[in-house]
This record gives structure tokens, C-alpha cells and sequence, in this order.
């Protein structure tokens, strides 16, 4: 979609917004389901890279601590009570510029990805970096999804990063989309951007072929010790209408209603789901950061009846429009809604 239409839909009246991308949601998501992502950090803090908005940067002086490379056994057990609390997708976080075939680190990882594997969950992770090898070998182990963020549009983005590019992050979504990964890429919402920058994100995003299957709207955390650390927390309004655009112009990712949500009433996140939010992180941890206490999550669900998404470890990349067309009438494929 190109920003031009994104910029009509977006500023409509909020309920003539709201009223459209709960019809494509509707068109799209039959069933009254919100899938639960569990978020574990499994290499905290001591990162290279300068990223304005986050703590784990060690260029800042902020409450996180760097920490080794979890191991295995510590991994497994914290994948396994995130089955047991509902969750159907385990996403592990790295801060890392990157990772390289060949070096101990990466090997360490891919052992992991292989144990999570065997779970039954759909496997995602966020390393950083990735080329064309580093991207079919973690395809090869078991993720199922990479989750690398493009954050802000290709014109805000040298405000808040400047140890890597905007073209560098899409180069690594590209690798992993080429590697057959399903791509989670999404952005932070409250960096000093404009809601034009929110929509060129977003016409980015829409024209990734084959589509993101997942999209993270996270509201930014402002972090202590960063140089957005002052910023001021989202207004809830315009993050439901960013929430609604990108369910009108991706209609078949899912849409996750992402960090900050420890910020907003029962009320707004339940706007948020009916806008087109279809995925939450859940437990009580981000990766450094709160979030709400998973029982609460679930009593929200139960109040708004809405139930957790089966999990998809099969899944498989969104279908290329060219080939999403030729699809038969019934076609079965994850993320293909022929
Ligand atoms: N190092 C990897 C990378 O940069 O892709 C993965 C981890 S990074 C923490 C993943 C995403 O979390 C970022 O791209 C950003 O969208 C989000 N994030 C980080 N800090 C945040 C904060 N303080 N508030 C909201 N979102 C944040
Ligand atoms: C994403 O878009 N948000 C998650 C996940 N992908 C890796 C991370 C949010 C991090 C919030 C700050 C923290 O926990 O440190
Ligand atoms: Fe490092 Fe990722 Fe944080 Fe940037 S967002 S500083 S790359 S951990």
C-alpha cells in the first residue's frame, strides 16, 4: 500500500478508522483468538549498537547488567513452563549487532533452537544481523520466525541508530525471507517520530513480498540512562489507530499489541483487539522489561471472550502475491488466505 492511501486511512474519523479494520479483521480472522508469545532474553545487555530507545545498549548506563549466553538446559526449562502457562510461540532475544557461521556463539544457538524445536511451539528468535548462510542454518535447526524490526521510517531511523542502517536491517529480513523464515518486523511507536514517519514505516512493511507474518507495535519503554529515556509514554488513541491501519494494510499478519502494554487500561488494549490486534506477548517479562502479569492477560481474554491461538510450528512464509493468486480456492498453507 503506498502512503498516500495509508495517509487517507489513517486520518479518517477514529470510528469510520476503526470500523474499517475491524471489517478486514473480521474478512481475515474468523475465529475470536489472540495468539501468546513468550519472550525470553537469552543474552542480556553489553551490546555494540547505539539504538536510542533501548537499555541493553552498552553505550548507555541504564538498570540492566550484561549477562553470558544462557545455557540449554536453563533455555529449555524456561521454554517448557512457557508451553505449560499457554503460550504457543517462544521468541529469544540476543543483544548482538549480529551473528556469524563459524564463531562458538552462533553454534550455542543453533543447539538451542534445535531443543526448543522439539516443543511443539512455534520458534522464533531476534539475533540481530543475519546473511544468507547464518539465515538457512537457524531455518534448518527449527525457527519458524525471525523478528527483526525496522522500529521507524527509512528517514527517522539515522536519529536513533547510527552503529547500523536502515538498508542493513532490510538486507537481513531479505536473507531470512530467502532462507524460507516466516519474517516478525514491526516498530516502536514514541521515538520523536511523526505520524508521517509511522505511515512510511508501515509502507515499507506493506510492501515486503512475501509479507511480514507478524507485525510488533511496541509503544516505546522509556529506559532510564538512554537518550529517549525522558520521552513521553504513547497516547493510547493513536497507538489503536496504528494498529488499525497496519490491520487494513497487512491484512493477513498478525498484529501484536506489543511492549507498553503494562501502560494501558483493560480498556484500550480491548480496543486494540477489536481494531486488529491478534497477538500479545505474555508472562511477565519482555526481555529486560515488565509487562503484565500473565494472570491478568488471560482474566482480560476470558472477559472479552476471547480464547489463545492454536500454535502453527509448520508455519511457512506468507505466500508472494504472484503465487498467493494461482493458489486453489482452499489452500491450506499458513498466512495464505486463498
Ligand atoms: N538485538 C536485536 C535487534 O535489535 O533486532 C533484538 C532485540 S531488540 C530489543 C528487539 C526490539 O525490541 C527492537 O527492535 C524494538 O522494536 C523493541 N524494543 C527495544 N527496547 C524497547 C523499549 N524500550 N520500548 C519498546 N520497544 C523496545
Ligand atoms: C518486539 O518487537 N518487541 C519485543 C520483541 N520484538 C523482541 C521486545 C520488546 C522489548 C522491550 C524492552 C525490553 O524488554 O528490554
Ligand atoms: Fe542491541 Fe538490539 Fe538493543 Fe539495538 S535494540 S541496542 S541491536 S539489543
Amino acid at each position: 500500500m503506498n502512503y498516500t492511501d495509508l495517509h487517507r486511512i489513517y486520518h479518517q474519523p477514529f470510528f469510520d478508522l476503526i470500523k474499517q479494520s475491524r471489517a478486514v479483521h473480521e474478512e481475515h480472522w474468523t475465529s475470536n483468538e489472540v495468539q501468546l508469545c513468550t519472550l525470553l532474553s537469552i543474552k542480556t545487555g553489553g551490546c555494540s549498537e547505539d539504538c536510542g530507545y533501548c537499555a541493553q545498549s552498552a553505550r548507555y548506563t541504564t538498570d540492566v547488567k550484561a549477562e553470558k549466553l544462557m545455557g540449554r538446559e536453563q533455555v529449555m526449562e524456561r521454554a517448557l513452563a512457557a508451553r505449560a502457562n499457554g503460550s504457543t510461540r517462544f521468541c529469544m532475544g540476543a543483544a548482538w549487532k549480529g551473528v556469524r557461521v563459524g564463531t562458538q556463539k552462533f553454534d550455542q544457538v543453533v543447539d538451542i533452537v534445535k531443543d526448543v524445536a522439539t516443543l511443539g511451539m512455534e520458534v522464533c528468535v531476534t539475533l540481530g544481523e543475519l546473511g544468507s548462510e547464518e539465515a538457512r542454518i537457524l531455518k534448518e535447526a527449527g525457527v519458524t520466525a525471525y523478528n527483526h524490526n525496522i522500529d521507524t521510517s527509512p528517514e527517522h531511523y539515522p536519529n536513533i541508530v547510527t552503529t547500523h542502517t536502515f538498508d542493513d536491517r532490510l538486507s537481513t529480513i531479505r536473507h531470512a525471507q530467502d532462507a524460507g523464515m516466516s519474517v516478525c518486523c514491526g516498530g516502536i511507536l514514541g521515538l520523536g517520530e511523526t505520524i508521517e514517519d509511522r505511515l512510511k514505516m508501515l509502507e515499507v512493511l506493506s510492501n515486503f513480498n512475501p509479507h511480514p507474518e507478524s507485525v510488533p507495535i511496541n509503544a516505546l519503554m522509556p529506559q532510564k540512562g538512554t537518550p529517549l529515556g525522558e520521552n513521553v509514554q504513547v497516547d493510547s488513541f493513536s497507538l489503536v489507530r496504528m494498529i488499525a491501519v497496519t490491520r487494513i494494510a497487512i491484512p493477513r499478519a498478525k498484529v501484536r499489541l506489543s511492549a507498553g502494554r503494562t501502560n494501558l487500561s483493560r480498556e484500550a488494549q480491548a480496543l486494540a483487539f477489536f481494531a486488529g490486534a491478534n497477538s500479545i506477548f505474555y508472562g511477565d517479562k519482555l526481555l529486560t522489561a515488565a509487562n503484565p502479569r500473565a494472570n491478568e492477560d488471560l482474566a482480560l481474554l476470558r472477559e472479552l471472550g476471547l480464547s489463545a491461538q492454536q500454535p502453527n510450528p509448520s508455519m511457512e512464509a506468507p505466500l508472494a502475491d504472484e503465487v498467493r493468486e494461482l493458489a486453489p480456492a482452499s489452500c491450506a498453507l499458513a498466512g495464505c488466505g486463498a
